[in-house]
């Protein structure tokens, strides 16, 4: 086992990204190649939150789609992690995700199930405004006991939360493990409330987006 493969222990490591789809409807002026049945142009993805980079740690998606696609298998090597495509039909999508060979984690499998067709209780008004359907999940990658390089990974960044104050702490005092360990958890507390309030803000500004669209 060579070094950066060696596991720490007691920690946990998450990531937030969402994934789903958008749909539209086609237009009269569709491009004479898309074959006559199809109703919708419709795009799969797999993104961060707030524009984050997922390819420091994932190496490639792949998204598997109905068996009436052309190389149904659709396996995507760099950001943006996604497939457009035309078609009729709605049907369940498995997103694949393969994390690069340093991360030592083994793949990870979502499901989605393409929505073309507005759905609730603005479903009617949608439908004759010909309004983008948009249908996504928020979800976490939890890394258990990550492997010492894909901590390096997913701390290199700027954005990494760090301990204050490292300077002034005794080496090797246990009061000052403790006193880090504290600063710690109150820094994962904040994270976790950001991620909480932020996740709200874009169900909101998606919902604002939709509301603008089918004006
Ligand atoms: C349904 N069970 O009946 C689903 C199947 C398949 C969707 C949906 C085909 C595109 C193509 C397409 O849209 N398939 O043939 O190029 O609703």
């Amino acid at each position: 086992m060579s070094s950066g493969s060696k596991r720490l222990k007691n920690l946990q490591i998450c990531r937030p990204f969402v994934y789903g789809n958008m749909a539209v409807p086609l237009k009269e002026d569709r491009s004479p190649d898309i074959p006559p049945d199809h109703t919708h142009s419709w795009t799969i993805f797999l993104k961060g939150v707030n524009g984050d980079d997922l390819s420091s740690f994932v190496k490639r998606v792949v998204f598997k789609l109905h068996e009436t696609y052309p190389n149904s298998s659709r396996s995507i090597e760099e950001p943006p992690f996604e497939v457009t495509e035309t078609g009729w039909g709605e049907f369940e999508i498995s997103i694949r995700v393969y994390f690069v060979p340093e991360a030592s984690e083994k793949n990870v499998v979502m499901y989605h199930h393409l929505k073309l067709h507005p759905y609730g209780p603005e479903a009617e008004q949608q439908k004759s405004d010909g309004a983008t359907v948009t249908s996504m999940q928020y979800d976490e990658f939890v890394f258990n006991e990550p492997a010492e390089s894909l901590f390096e990974i997913l701390t290199k960044k700027s954005n990494a939360v760090l301990p204050a104050q490292k300077s002034m702490m005794v080496p090797f005092s246990i009061q000052s493990e403790n006193e880090e360990l504290d600063r710690l958890s109150d820094a994962h507390a904040k994270v976790q409330e950001n991620i909480r309030r932020l996740t709200e803000r874009i169900h909101v500004l998606e919902q604002e987006k939709a509301a603008l669209q089918s004006l």
